[in-house]
């Protein structure tokens, strides 16, 4: 049986800018399952899941949960003051070496996948009209590059630009499985997810509805 009858071919690699690069499919069934559970276990706690407060007044239809630094709009704390109160969960070191070959596979550079050291993962949960807008992080001290792994439900993202919230953005649909790094100009750019598109989940991964997106970030801050 030939698998390109029946599937889309989709590349290996894939350099949308310089610096973001996709890299499709890359996590294995049983790492997500594991991410899974592993991000499962962070949304109860010690700090649990919720829809982050803006200072607005408003909420995010996104729901998060932080690990190693707790981020809040708009900057990055120990402790969850605008949850409970407590310390977030430990950054775990396989998190850091999930981070370094993600880094590898994207840039097929071993120093740089060695000098990477995420200190912070933001797990996002994403229902099926949850919405980011676009947007530059900012809070980060440093300038490494941000992994995003995804699992679910696949989603549109758009990555933009340096400037501005306008055009030029290209838009990539992002499937469980799929790494997406962001480094060197493309650190800063906008970037957001106008949409998740239902039904096309992962049960074996353990999520029946919705998309999980797991980024790992260097926050610059020390303590
Ligand atoms: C490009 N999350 O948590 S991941 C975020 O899918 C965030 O949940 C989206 O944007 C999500 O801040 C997009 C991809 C991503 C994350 C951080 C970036 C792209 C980025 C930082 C700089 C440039
Ligand atoms: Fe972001």
């Amino acid at each position: 049986m030939s698998e390109g009858l029946f599937r889309l071919p989709r590349p290996d690699r894939a350099e949308i800018a310089p610096g973001a690069v996709h890299v499709p499919g890359w996590l294995s069934p049983d790492g997500r399952r594991e991410l899974v559970a592993a991000c499962r276990e962070w949304a109860r706690g010690p700090v649990p899941i919720r829809h982050t407060r803006l200072p607005g007044g408003g909420v995010m239809s996104v729901q998060t949960v932080c690990v190693g630094w707790h981020w809040q709009p708009y900057r990055y704390t120990r402790t969850a003051a605008d949850v409970n109160g407590r310390p977030v969960a430990a950054f775990p070191g396989w998190l850091g070496e999930l981070g370094r070959s993600a880094v590898a596979a994207a840039y097929g550079d071993p120093e740089a996948a060695a000098r990477y050291s995420p200190d912070t993962a933001l797990i996002n949960f994403y229902d099926g009209s949850a919405r980011m807008g676009l947007h530059q992080d900012k809070e980060e001290r440093s300038d490494a590059p941000v992994v995003s792994i995804s699992i679910g439900d696949s989603c549109v993202f758009r990555f933009g630009n340096t400037e501005n919230r306008g055009r030029p953005y290209t838009d990539v649909e992002l499937v469980s499985g799929d790494l997406f790094v962001f480094g060197g100009p493309s650190r800063f750019a906008y970037h957001g997810v106008p949409k998740v598109l239902p039904g096309n989940g992962d049960p074996a991964a353990g999520l029946t509805g919705g998309r999980l997106n797991i980024t790992l970030r260097e926050t610059g801050l020390d303590g």
